[in-house]
């Protein structure tokens, strides 16, 4: 049979690639066409997403693409744009960072409580959650001018195909879905007088999302038809259906900008054990449940890179690895680290608050933004699996901390579990496996994982032992 070939649009909080997946019955290619910057802009209203100057990169992506049988696109969670009357974009969209949704969660939980709403939506606490960030936008001339809400993966596939669809992976973190019923938790929306016909009906992974308009085709060089289809377009959501698991029983950490760590699950744990936990219960591939935390992740470090200038990060974390391990850390959970800016000097009074020793150099603070991960990757991991009632004897991780090889040793040494490492692109191959299935490749989740295990370069970290010592910043950190 022959080889078909599908362009991945992956957008993620540092960069947006779109990449081009080439799948024989036993054979899956990854190749980079086209990689872009993604940088929030700060305007006199707040921080924005930079949407005209993605949309630009798509297509200078799929015109470096080439042909292909499919299109998809996949990126971070929460945000939207909204339509007017005539489908024209009112404004930027607002990054999840922006502090417009500072103590409205709090107003929120005024009219439905937070137990309620973890038990209907089983969503972890996020001031960002699209719910909140809906709330925040209340009495706005631009959501009162708004007739439709697009998620950013949708708004983008709008502009490419002219149809609107909301997905149901990445709807499942706006906080209005019902984990249960994979279907809008109907009852939140009335009790928090959220308008649900702001949104385009649900579609799925695998979904026909429409066809690349003629002005498209025209601008990337394209002969059509090319179809778009719906994949996990929450980013997440595709990089873990590409955890190269076989048997084995898993859990799995995405890091990126972010760290997701967790566990597919067939079905929510809506306790409020777990809500205290703040786990959520995200929706993955073929009805299964993404149960994990959002731990801060390497964006503690891209900040401290950028507030350095831009130093040579294989350099700074080979100096990183000389440091002696867990002098001090900080919880890598805390959302007192979700706003830009003053980074090295935010995780230096971290240190210094909680009475540990201060990070000083830079190799210093490097070493404690990984030792925090590593310790955070830990705790969610363990958690899980008391919270969920399982047991797991590896841990997968995917995404742009691969390339951190310490980072992954670190989590080997914490999690006291071996780790395998990559694939690297996993959102962007989880978004091709799902085209290639729905054009009638690669069987089930499981079909998929198979042909990952087989054809991706992957790298095993033994636990080296000393897991007494990451028990001990563990409780240290929780101040027992
Ligand atoms: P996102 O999708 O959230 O934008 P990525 O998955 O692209 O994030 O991962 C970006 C992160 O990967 C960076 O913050 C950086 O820490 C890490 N990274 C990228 N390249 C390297 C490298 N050469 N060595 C070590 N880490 C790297
Ligand atoms: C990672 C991610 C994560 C969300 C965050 C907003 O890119 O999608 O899963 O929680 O961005």
């Amino acid at each position: 049979t022959a080889v078909t070939s599908y362009a991945a649009v992956d957008l993620g909080a540092s960069s947006g690639r779109v990449m081009v997946g080439r799948v024989g019955p036993d054979s899956l290619e990854l190749a980079e066409a086209h990689r872009f910057p993604n940088r929030p802009v700060r305007v006199p209203e707040g921080l924005r997403w930079d949407v005209l100057g993605l949309y630009a990169g798509v297509l200078d992506g799929l015109r470096a693409a080439g042909a292909v049988d499919s299109v998809g696109i996949d990126s971070w969670a929460v945000d939207y744009g909204l339509l007017d009357a005539d489908g024209a974009l009112l404004g930027n969209p607002v990054h999840y960072r922006d502090r417009r949704t500072d103590g409205i969660a709090e107003k929120v939980w005024a009219t439905l409580p937070a137990g309620e709403l973890y038990a209907a939506t089983g969503l972890q606490y996020a001031p960002f959650n699209t719910l909140y960030q809906l709330t925040a936008a209340r009495g706005s001339a631009q959501l009162a001018a708004a007739e439709r809400l697009l998620l950013i993966p949708d708004l983008l596939t709008y502009w490419l195909t002219g149809r609107q669809g909301t997905e149901l992976t990445n709807a499942s973190t706006t906080q209005l879905i019902d984990p249960g019923t994979r279907d809008w938790a109907y009852g939140v929306a009335e009790r928090l007088g959220i308008d649900l016909s702001l949104f385009a009906p649900l579609r799925r992974p695998g979904d026909a999302a429409g066809m690349l308009r003629p002005e498209v085709l025209e601008e990337t060089g394209l002969t059509g038809p090319v179809p778009v289809t719906a994949v996990g377009s929450h980013d997440t959501a595709s990089a873990v259906a590409a955890v190269p698991a076989g048997r084995e029983r898993f859990a799995y950490i995405c890091t990126g900008t972010w760290s997701l760590a967790g566990l597919e699950l067939d079905a929510p744990v809506l306790t409020e054990e777990s809500r205290a936990a703040n786990f959520t219960n995200e929706l993955g591939l073929d009805g299964t449940v993404r149960y994990l935390r959002n731990i801060m992740g390497l964006w503690l470090l891209q900040e401290c890179v950028r507030a350095w200038g831009a130093p040579d990060l294989g350099a700074l974390l080979l100096e990183a690895g000389k440091v002696p391990a867990l002098r001090s850390v900080v919880d890598a959970g805390d959302a007192a680290f979700l706003a830009p800016g003053r980074m090295p000097e935010r995780i230096a009074e971290a240190c210094r608050d909680s009475g540990q020793p201060v990070p000083a150099t830079r190799a210093e603070i490097t070493r404690c933004i990984l030792d925090s991960l590593a310790l955070a990757h830990r705790k969610a991991v363990e958690d899980a699996q008391r919270l969920a009632g399982r047991s797991v004897d590896v841990v997968h991780i995917v995404g742009g901390g691969t390339r951190n090889a310490l980072l992954c040793q670190l989590t080997a040494d914490a999690c006291g579990l071996p780790v395998v490492s990559g694939p690297t692109e996993a959102a962007a191959l989880g978004n091709v496996l799902v085209q290639a299935r729905a054009h009638g490749l690669v069987g089930d989740l499981a079909g998929m994982r198979r042909l990952l295990t087989r054809t991706q370069l992957l790298t095993r970290y033994e636990p080296r032992g000393g897991t007494r010592r990451w028990q001990a910043a563990q409780a240290r950190l929780a101040g027992d």
